[in-house]
């Protein structure tokens, strides 16, 4: 690939000999090209600004100074080719990994780095209009910087490490953040047990040391969702996405649902099976799962028309101030992000004026689910729960 940049400041450009960039340079995989905008302004001064038309506070970057040194940037490339132009700018599209990929498949990329309040918009229409060149205005970011070159930085390194060759390992470049749309897990390195100079020791996740590849894979996926959840929900695919239950489909459950509700059933039993050797609900069939929509209320929540989660709660018939909540269940492709949570607290939601109590019973070994209910202030009621192998859990109804 070939990149030139235009720049008022070409040492501001000097990282990029560092490095893989550096190295990747010097393999030939990249063939960067710095130019001074000053060699494009031949007045005494080479002059590159001037004061705005309209008025206003700063300096505007000339137009002729630029289009010379497009121009020639143009003119020195081969034959019909033309670089694919990419201004930066605090108003541009916003820089992503998936840009980064397009530009990384462009065989000629042009930067033009700007300073003071921005270049004359006449040099963009040239750039355009008159050498016919793809022209994209990209911001790194909703924050001010003083000039293009700190962006032109990040944009090449993000493009050039996914140049054939440029990264050792290809391989790590798969489960980067933002390459699948969630972030990075985190990761150790020697010692597994680690003491700072405050006397704090501080072990790696047991996982990690496990050998176990499933159980770190599984790890490591739960890891990256919790922290996508966490710091960028934006990211999360709308049914992924806490505070998601609100994006689904809500309806209350007829016979026509009982069918998919059995698949739903099964497929969070199966995991409880797996993990817990609890497999309860999972034997189910769709003539009592219907059967069971006359003693319970059932909502279903749908994405796009498919099954992804589902609550029941009915008064304890026993005890009419006890709401009970059951069969809390998210596709599993879509657990620990919050459904669970969101799932519980609308489960409460449901119970009628006067609710003193919600009851919940889960397996006694399903650590899962008990960490949601206890972190939402439930408590487990001692001795066994309604059905073998499972635990009562209570908690008192907000007055
Ligand atoms: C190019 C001139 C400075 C911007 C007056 C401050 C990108 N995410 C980003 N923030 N800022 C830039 C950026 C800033 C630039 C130039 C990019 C050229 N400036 C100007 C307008 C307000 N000064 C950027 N990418």
């Amino acid at each position: 690939m070939r990149i030139d940049v235009v720049t008022i400041f070409p040492e501001y450009l000097a990282p990029l000999d560092l490095s893989l960039i550096g190295r990747a340079r010097r393999d030939g995989l990249l063939d960067l090209r710095l130019h001074d905008l000053r060699d494009s302004a031949h007045d005494r001064h080479r002059t590159v600004d001037d004061t705005p038309y309209g008025g206003g506070a700063g300096m505007v970057m000339k137009p002729q100074p630029w289009a010379e040194a497009l121009d020639s940037v143009v003119a020195s490339g081969e034959e019909g080719a033309r670089p694919r132009l990419v201004v930066p700018g605090p108003g541009g599209v916003p820089f992503t990994q998936a840009i980064a990929h397009e530009l990384a498949a462009e065989p000629w990329l042009a930067f033009a780095c700007g300073r003071y309040e921005g270049i004359d918009e006449r040099v963009y229409e040239h750039a355009a209009q008159d050498l016919a060149l793809r022209v994209d205005v990209l911001s790194l970011g909703d924050y001010v910087l003083n000039g293009g070159e700190v962006a032109v930085l990040a944009v090449v390194e993000a493009v050039a490490r996914l140049l054939p060759g440029v990264i050792g390992n290809a391989e790590s470049l798969v489960e980067e953040s933002h390459e699948d749309g969630l972030l990075e897990y985190p990761v150790y390195t020697k010692p597994a047990q680690w003491t700072s100079a405050h006397g704090v020791t501080r072990a790696v996740p047991p996982v990690l040391l496990s050998g176990d590849h499933a159980a770190i894979a599984e790890w490591r996926h739960q890891q990256r969702l919790e922290r996508t959840a966490a710091r960028r929900p934006d990211l999360l695919h709308a049914s992924q996405r806490a505070g998601a239950l609100t994006d689904l489909d809500l309806a209350v459950a007829t016979r026509a649902d009982a069918a998919e509700l059995l698949t739903l059933t099964r497929a969070c039993w199966a995991q409880e099976f797996a993990r817990y050797g609890l497999f309860g609900p999972g034997t189910a069939t769709v003539e009592a799962t219907a059967a069971e929509l006359q003693e319970w209320t059932t909502w279903t929540f749908r994405a796009a028309g498919r099954l992804v989660a589902s609550v029941r709660g009915r008064l304890d018939p026993e005890d009419p101030t006890t709401w009970q909540i059951g069969r809390l269940m998210v596709a599993p492709d879509l657990q620990g992000r919050g459904l669970g949570r969101e799932l519980l607290a609308f489960g409460e939601g449901q119970a009628p004026p006067g609710t003193a109590a919600y009851w919940l019973n889960t397996g006694a070994a399903s650590e899962r689910s008990l960490r949601i209910y206890r972190r939402a202030g439930y408590r487990v009621r001692p001795g066994q729960g309604a059905h073998p192998g499972t635990v009562d859990l209570v908690k008192r109804a907000a007055r």
